[in-house]
């Protein structure tokens, strides 16, 4: 019994966790079931199919499963760069919505009325709660959330870049929520039927709460846009601080997206980072028409041909600048959640030493 403990506690290398695999499965043929952590077997299940060797067989029965609609759940077998790759897209996703979290918490205490408040408390709120299923569907993947927070604070781990930029008036907080929401709806709408079950699972409840977010955004934005000429300009200053930047959002344009391809093949996306920006734009425009706001583009005009709205050009060295770390805001970023995070740790110890002694008396049940 202690051997297997030793195998839920400690981080394993591939061939440790082939060998304590092999033991614990050894310990699950002669001992009776209920000796044995639930906690335990979902770990190393997770981390041994990780160590089957890769076959083409393996990798055709794989992506047949894929090409046929079905998910791919955590104790299924996965290749090393689909397991890899999800890690690095949930985690960056992670730790978006808990970055994303301090722009639009700066202005909880200035909200304007006790309403607007009350529902801007609750959208950080969500966001939290995002964040935290998103570490749970990166968990599935057998890393633990404490390596990937620790790469977040190591500046290894990315996170989107829109929450690089200040929020600088209340119309923001009505922007971020049109544009910023409404993006990730539009994406986060094809991440659902992605094909890693605990990731598209996830997706769901996010999107229902996105689509809240937008439209207390969208609301924000369409009473400042019918207010006062102070207001009004309040807010199509903040459309015009936001605007290319949330086009930002969807990444790279195609050309230039080193992982889409895999993640295309693979069905964790199923549409091109083009193709979402260009969905995102149609959407807007006829939204910023309906509230007599302009979009800070010259380009932008119907194409009759496409059915698409036509936009200008992306400033690109401005987006690699930013998620390499030298946006507006990235060392504020940055600077809070290590405070956070040390901030946290007592409540961190304090909950281990809990499971510690939870876990002692009640391992044999
Ligand atoms: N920002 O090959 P590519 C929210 C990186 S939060 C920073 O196209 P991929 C909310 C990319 O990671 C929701 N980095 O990558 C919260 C890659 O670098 P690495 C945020 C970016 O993965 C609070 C490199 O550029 N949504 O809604 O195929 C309040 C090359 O890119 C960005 C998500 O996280 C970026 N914008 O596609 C309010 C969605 N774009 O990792 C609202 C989940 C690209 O190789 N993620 N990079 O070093 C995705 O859908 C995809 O990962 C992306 C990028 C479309 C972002």
């Amino acid at each position: 019994m202690s051997c297997i403990v030793v195998a839920s506690e400690a981080k394993q290398s591939p061939e440790d966790c082939f060998v304590i695999s092999f033991l614990a499965m050894t310990f699950r043929a002669i001992l009776p079931k209920e000796l044995l952590s639930i906690v335990l077997v979902r770990n190393f299940k997770t981390k041994m199919n990780t160590t089957i060797q890769e076959t083409p067989e393996h990798l055709a029965a794989f992506e047949n499963k894929i090409s046929c609609g079905e998910k791919i759940e955590p104790k299924d077998w996965m290749p090393e760069r689909y397991r890899k790759q999800l890690i690095r897209m949930i985690s960056q996703h992670a730790h978006s919505e808990i970055v994303g979290m301090l722009p639009e918490g700066n202005w909880i205490t200035r909200a304007p009325s006790l309403r607007r408040k009350k529902v801007l408390l609750a959208k950080v709120q969500d966001e939290a709660g995002h964040g935290l299923y998103l570490y749970c569907a990166a968990e599935t993947l057998g890393v633990d959330r404490r390596e990937l927070v620790e790469a977040l604070l190591a500046g290894k781990a990315k996170y989107s870049s829109i929450f690089n930029y200040p929020t600088l008036s209340w119309a923001d907080i009505g922007v971020i929520g049109w544009f910023v929401d409404g993006a990730a709806i539009v994406n986060q709408t094809m991440l659902a039927r992605s094909s890693y079950g605990p990731y598209s699972r996830a997706m769901l409840r996010i999107c229902s709460e996105e689509n809240f977010h937008k439209k207390q955004g969208y609301e924000i934005v369409a009473t400042l846009a019918n207010g006062t000429a102070e207001q009004r300009a309040m807010v199509q200053d903040a459309v015009n601080r936001w605007w290319w930047q949330s086009l930002m959002m969807f990444g790279p344009s195609d050309a230039n997206s080193p992982n889409s391809e895999e993640l295309l093949r693979w069905k964790v996306k199923q549409e091109t980072n083009d193709e979402l920006r260009q969905r995102f734009v149609n959407i807007t425009v006829p939204q910023a028409k309906a509230v007599n706001l302009t979009l800070p583009d010259s380009d932008l005009k119907f194409n009759s041909e496409t059915g698409d709205y036509d936009f200008g050009k992306i400033n690109w060295e401005e987006f690699y600048n930013v998620i390499n770390g030298n946006g507006p805001c990235n060392a504020e970023r940055m600077k809070a959640r290590r405070l956070a995070d040390e901030n946290g740790k007592w409540v961190r110890e304090a909950a281990e030493e809990y499971a510690r002694k939870n876990f002692s008396k009640t391992k044999n049940i």
